[in-house]
């Protein structure tokens, strides 16, 4: 089969997960509906100046009230699972205390219509919507906020645990921690190195204080995960200092999370590299490593793009940052001295380079390192500037070739021994794309955000297909078939 003509198409494992994402904050809307109440997503968005054209999540993609649509639309696409996440204070309002049964209610309802639908739910307790009264307490920068997480994860897990077989803890810890926290460009927007790391191990604890709840709660067959925004970092030259830089971004980007969870620590050149930002003595209390490195049954993996550094500290040929309101704070602390660049190859609508070779080379690496641990690629997709045809039709070859690259290169890992369960597209419907408003559209299916309507991107259609066949066909040039 290796010395085939042209290339044959490409099969993935049975049993291989195909799926799509969404996220509360992004999709749901019905912001202040049935006993939700703010989370600082809610405060940060109706805060002028940091989110682009000063949209917010109020109304989103109303998945709050088209979810039954929304799943139909799933099963018409074949999807086998869908990955969404629940928003903390739709269930505890105060981030405290007894659950609001009619915001777990939206959930169950849900869960039954995906279960009805033979679409698996992939629930993640997490995604970046703390509720904002424990955001006014210290939020991620105090050990009571993992403490309140794990109350949190019992009441969800109590409540869903026996329908939902996968559940993700956190997702992107780095985002919520650095971005959050250190440059400010997502909620709560605050500006402070010391936060920032204090926040990393936080969210660290509040992991592994809910992985042991988990466990507790859950079903043996149920996997727990957690899902990180892994960065392929690349140096710009071979020189000891590019490649130094490189590592740095490598400790506070990667290792900062993959070391304690992994059960491998803190790296000892991060505890270096940020001894003068943060106690870390005082930070990490006796116990706390056991705890985070709980056992996890899947590593979830989000890629977009790869990370180009070099030693410096202009990057002149980068967006500032990531978001709308460009920073003057480094979501890197104690790497505040690197540059960063534009990585080669076209660019998709958030200037992020297409390079699907940085998918294969991350998924590589976690195998290398520990061969032991299964993955699951829990986002990956593209914005493009979609829009309708005058026929009704949104064609977007681009995000076809952006899918096709990226799962070849999935492909290419799972044939090189990876162990690559399933696969997330990044997003299911366009959304709030945090800092950039409904200005980024990285759904496969398309949403007019004046009437809601969806539409089925030709992506959507395409993804339809692997997903039912669980092949990868030909490119259309070199399919042999006209
Ligand atoms: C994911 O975030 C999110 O999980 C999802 O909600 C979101 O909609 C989706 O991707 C698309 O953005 O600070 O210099 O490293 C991805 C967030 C974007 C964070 C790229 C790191 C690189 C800029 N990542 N960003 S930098």
């Amino acid at each position: 089969a290796e010395a085939a003509a042209s290339p044959a198409a490409l099969r993935f494992p049975p049993g291989f997960v195909w799926g799509a994402a969404t996220a509360a904050y992004q999709v749901e809307g019905a912001a202040a509906e049935d006993g939700r109440t703010p989370s600082i997503w809610d405060t940060f968005s109706h805060t002028p100046g940091r989110v682009l054209n000063g949209d917010t999540g109020d109304i989103a993609a109303d998945h709050y009230h088209r979810y039954r649509d929304d799943v139909a639309l799933m099963r018409d696409l074949n999807l086998g699972a869908y990955r969404f996440s629940i928003s903390w204070s739709r269930v505890q309002p105060t981030g405290r205390g007894p659950a609001v049964q009619r915001g777990l209610d939206f959930y169950r309802r849900l869960v039954d219509e995906l279960l009805d639908k033979g679409v698996t739910p992939v629930a993640t307790l997490y995604h970046w919507d703390l509720p904002q009264e424990l955001e006014d307490a210290g939020g991620w920068t105090v050990r009571e906020t993992p403490e309140r997480f794990a109350e949190y994860a019992e009441i969800v897990t109590r409540a869903l645990g026996d329908r939902v077989p996968y559940w993700t803890t956190l997702n992107e810890p780095w985002c919520s921690a650095f971005l959050g926290y250190g440059s400010g460009v997502h909620a709560p927007g605050r500006t402070e190195p010391e936060s920032a790391l204090r926040a990393a191990h936080h969210l660290n604890l509040a992991h592994g204080r809910a992985i042991g709840v988990l466990r507790s709660v859950l079903p043996a067959t149920a996997r727990t995960s957690i899902t990180l925004n892994l960065h392929q970092v690349r140096a710009h030259s071979r020189s000891d200092a590019d490649l130094d830089a490189a590592r740095r971004i490598d400790a506070v980007g990667n290792r900062v999370f993959l070391g304690p969870i992994l059960g491998d620590g803190y790296p000892e050149d991060l505890l270096a590299d940020t001894g003068h930002l943060v106690d870390w003595d005082a930070l990490v209390r006796p116990g706390d490593l056991e705890e985070i490195s709980r056992p996890i049954d899947l590593l979830g993996i989000n890629y977009y793009t790869p990370t180009l550094v070099s030693d410096g500290r202009e990057s002149p040929d980068l967006p500032r940052e990531d978001g709308h309101g460009a920073s003057d704070h480094s979501p890197w602390p104690g790497s505040e001295h690197v540059a960063f660049h534009l990585s080669p190859g076209e660019t998709t609508a958030m200037r992020w380079a297409v390079d699907a070779t940085g998918l294969y080379d991350l998924l590589m690496r976690v195998h290398r390192e520990h061969p032991d641990v299964a993955m699951m690629v829990t986002e990956n997709g593209a914005a493009y500037d979609d829009y309708i045809s005058p026929e009704g039709t949104i064609n977007d070859p681009r995000r076809i070739a952006y899918l096709r690259g990226h799962l070849s290169a999935v492909h290419r890992a799972l044939a090189d021994g990876a162990d690559v369960r399933g696969y997330f597209l990044w997003s299911l419907l366009d959304n709030f794309e945090w800092s950039y408003g409904y200005s980024k559209r990285f759904g496969a299916v398309y949403v007019d955000f004046g009437t809601q309507r969806r539409i089925p991107k030709q992506s959507a259609h395409w993804y339809a297909e692997v997903a039912r066949d669980n092949v990868l066909p030909d490119p259309p040039e070199e399919a042999g078939r006209s």
